[in-house]
């Protein structure tokens, strides 16, 4: 066949195998096929031969009007998923840097008004317009940084209203710039003032309203609720997500940051695809996370921001047999960084997760934190051509610089989108 791009010479193409049915696992979380002096051929949108570049040039066709890159001396990736993003929101929250230095904690600030609800002021504020201009220019800048799809949540609405107006941005967002936008509802973000005291009634307009137009609209693949002390109880959670699964939304869930509650065991019971955050998870929520294959996504990056004493037990997951994500949280609040380049640092350092362990956490088993992996995540003939690459020896070195943008090219859907 003929190759309409081809990416040639390249140090290191690395990448999962044959993992696109059900994430990876223990021991297999750590492993990456790698090929040295590797090439990836793509026709259109979708990948046609991955091999090492003698390989590949001896397999597929190519004209003048093929379009060839030289990566020499460079690492190709799968696009970076980015599998727990809040990209869409109004307003931005460096006033509270000063409150947090003083050692106010997060749930204080979010309980004295601010937090979240300073965001939900600040988003129902804003015009579709304002919203969709700025989800652009956050997915750009993730897309500079190997992101080529990213979940993206709704949550800073918290009225009917402002709830699908943040979700049709989402949608826009996703219509007019290359990172795909997998739409989570995430209507259970908080309560909002006009029922501080009344979350369950606020819960009714979650469920009875929000959640069958979402649906109706065809606005979100997933819902989530934020499971934590003074938002919403195990209880509160399992009603929304209940509700979500009767009306055919995914489950996701914001479990065990700050409080054990027992989202872990939640997740498990109601087949959620993803319990995220797991900072203080039970082993009883290991052991159940395992059983029902329900990926851990990780947020390091919140967990830096935040100075939380220590952080999720990564390890302790991926030897239990549970598959680990890792995502960057985007958020105006905890985590305003969408590079999951750093992300990598940090999980190497931190959590002490190997490099492939960590380049799969972003890759396949992120995909299928999202319902993707069929096809993004890997570098498979098949695959939509979604690459990164890096000015990167090996992929180790991306774990050991840190603070660089070290991505030299983006390819999405076949194109090239990014060149440095
Ligand atoms: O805006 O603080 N944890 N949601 C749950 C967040 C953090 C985002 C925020
Ligand atoms: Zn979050």
């Amino acid at each position: 066949m003929k190759a309409t791009l081809i990416v040639k010479n390249a140090a290191q193409v690395a990448t999962s195998r044959g993992a696109s049915k059900a994430p990876l696992t223990g021991d297999k979380q750590g492993k990456l096929a790698v090929i040295e002096n590797g090439a990836v051929a793509v026709h259109d949108d979708k990948i046609i031969a991955v091999g090492s570049t003698a390989e590949v040039l001896a397999r597929v066709d190519s004209d003048a009007e093929t379009k060839v890159i030289d990566a020499a001396g460079q690492v190709v990736l799968p696009g970076l998923v980015d599998p727990h993003t809040h990209v869409v929101f109004g307003g931005s929250r460096e006033h509270e840097l000063t409150l947090k230095l003083e050692g106010v904690p997060y749930l204080e600030i979010l309980a004295r008004g601010g937090g979240i609800l300073s965001s939900v002021a600040a988003t129902r504020a804003a015009s579709e317009e304002e919203l969709v201009a700025r989800g652009i220019k956050y997915c750009r800048q993730m897309l500079a940084q190997g992101t080529t799809t990213a979940e993206a949540k709704s949550g800073y609405g918290l009225s009917t209203e402002a709830e699908i107006k943040t979700l049709k941005a989402v949608k826009q967002v996703d219509a007019v710039q290359p990172v795909d936008l997998v739409p989570t509802f995430l209507g259970a973000h908080a309560v909002p003032k006009e029922y501080k005291g009344d979350a369950d009634r606020y819960l009714d307009l979650v469920i009875d309203e929000m959640m069958p137009l979402v649906v109706e609209q065809n606005l979100a693949r997933y819902c989530d609720v934020f499971c934590e002390e003074g938002v919403f109880s195990i209880e509160q959670s399992r009603r929304v997500l209940t509700a979500a699964r009767n009306m055919g939304l995914g489950l996701k869930i914001h479990a065990d940051e700050i409080v054990p509650l027992g989202g872990a065991e939640l997740a498990a019971e109601l087949g959620a695809v993803s319990a995220d955050h797991l900072l203080v998870v039970s082993d009883e929520g290991i052991k159940r996370m395992a059983e029902e294959d329900v990926i851990a996504v990780i947020l390091p990056g919140t967990t830096f921001y935040l100075r939380e004493d220590h952080y999720a037990p990564g390890r302790k997951m991926i030897e239990a047999g549970v598959p680990v994500a890792l995502a960057t949280d985007f958020n105006p609040g905890s985590s305003p960084n969408n590079n999951l380049q750093l992300i990598i640092n940090i999980a190497c350092l931190y959590l002490r997760m190997t490099p492939a362990e960590v380049i799969n956490a972003i890759t396949i088993n992120a995909a299928h934190a999202v319902g993707r992996a069929s096809e993004i995540g890997s570098l498979e003939k098949g695959k939509i051509a979604d690459l990164a690459i890096f000015d990167a020896p090996n992929f180790d070195y991306l774990a050991y610089r840190y603070g660089t943008n070290l991505v030299s090219r983006v390819i999405k859907n076949g194109r090239l989108v990014v060149e440095v």
